[in-house]
């Protein structure tokens, strides 16, 4: 089985990431992951840790002469601000006096629930492994997952649809979507430059009054054949593998499949994709199914139909604010601002390349299980004569 973890805190010495139930002879292109990582740390409304962080995945183990070998591939990624963390956050039992403590938790994070459900005295540990800092080990696992399915010829990419109130205003090709990942730089990750000014300008009103903001962003699966995941089993099920996959990303509070919110606001005759038949002329022979439209979002009855997946990830504001809401202190239980500690404003594109890594792995997961094969080749074999069978009625 394709599975992976994580380990790590947000200011300790590394992140690690374990994958294993990757075939042997997938080619590993290191630098393929390492702008993964950069893509992640991109974007407009970052806050400072993002310009002292370099991320690049250090391969250990699963991985030589340059392709996969069947075994648990093993990744650390350094955190370049252990070094101002070392005599804070030691490992060791170190010195009181400099621990830094998250005195008043913060609403909308982690800290005050799980500071009392792991009996701690602030909400500094909570928040080191509650951060999104640990997406970073997910990109790395998931950029891993892309090159696989690259090999059935299988592509995931995101775009930011919307970021506050400024919505991307018309469709995107997946080859639009597909081409953001090779800007230089990266503002909000959008594919239409007057909804981006839009969506930047959401961003300055935040920056200018303290606030954050949060927005939806867009993962497309781009190549997959009908048939992938069941919908013999609940927990089997493609549709809901996804939905946690991505609900399971820091801040991401909503997950929807293709056009599932407004569906459920408007008739069947609307919401359902008419079937037809395409045939390839010169042979006379039929080819592929089609659909009109994709309102399923690829998915019906916890199955891919062999259309685009559609997957949205909607965020809420990022919980820290530069002007803190009430809170309690955890000391003296006393009402005081909640603790402030840096962070981002905005994460809306950053979010979007976590989530191409959750929904990469979920499907990945779902290939193997299909296809099976300890080897690329195997796996490869396996895949060609799946999709020479449904080519053939
Ligand atoms: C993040 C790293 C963190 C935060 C943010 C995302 O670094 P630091 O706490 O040192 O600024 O910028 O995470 C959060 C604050 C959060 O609540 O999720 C990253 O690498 O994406």
């Amino acid at each position: 089985m394709l599975r992976f973890s994580t380990a790590g805190e947000s200011h300790g010495e590394a992140l690690v990431a374990l994958l294993s139930g990757v075939p042997a002879g997938v080619p590993v292109n290191q630098e393929f992951l390492d702008h993964e990582l950069w893509r992640r740390q991109q974007g407009y409304g970052r806050g400072g840790r993002m310009r002292i962080e370099r991320d690049t995945a250090h391969i250990l183990s699963g991985v030589r002469h340059g392709k996969t070998i069947g075994s648990p591939i093993a990744m650390t990624l350094a955190n370049k601000d252990w070094k101002n963390w070392e005599e804070i956050l030691p490992v060791s039992e170190g010195d009181p006096e400099k621990h830094k403590a998250v005195s008043s938790p913060r609403p909308g994070h982690a800290d005050l629930a799980g500071a009392l459900k792991y009996d701690f005295a602030d909400g500094r540990y909570v928040l080191e492994r509650a951060s999104a800092r640990e997406s970073a080990a997910r990109v790395a696992c998931g950029a891993v997952a892309k090159m696989l399915l690259g090999e059935l010829g299988i592509r995931v990419a995101s775009h930011v649809v919307r970021v506050g109130s400024a919505e991307l205003s018309r469709a995107a090709s997946f080859e639009e979507i597909a081409a953001l990942a090779k800007r230089e730089e990266v503002l909000l990750s959008c594919v239409d430059a007057e909804s981006e000014a839009l969506m930047k300008a959401e961003v300055d009103l935040a920056l200018k009054t303290g606030d954050t903001i949060g927005g939806i962003f867009e993962v497309v699966v781009h190549g997959l054949p009908p048939g992938v995941g069941t919908h013999t089993n609940w927990d089997e099920r493609m549709d809901g593998l996804l939905a946690q996959a991505v609900m399971s990303l820091q801040a991401v509070k909503a997950v929807e499949l293709g056009r599932g919110v407004t569906a459920a606001s408007s008739p069947g005759s609307k919401v359902h994709d008419a079937i037809s038949y395409e045939s390839e002329t010169a042979e006379g022979k039929f080819t592929k199914f089609t659909r009109e439209q994709n309102n399923a979002g690829g998915i019906e009855g916890g199955i891919s139909n062999g259309e685009d997946v559609v997957v949205r990830g909607y965020l809420k504001p990022i919980s820290t604010l530069r002007r803190p809401l009430g809170s309690v202190s955890f000391a003296t239980r006393e009402a005081t601002k909640a603790s402030y500690e840096r962070s981002d404003v905005c994460v809306v594109p950053a979010a979007g390349v976590a989530g191409e890594a959750m929904v990469a792995l979920t499907v990945a997961r779902l290939v193997m299980e299909k296809f099976g094969g300890d080897s690329l080749r195997e796996l490869q074999r396996n895949f060609a004569s799946y999709c020479e069978q449904i080519k053939k009625y």
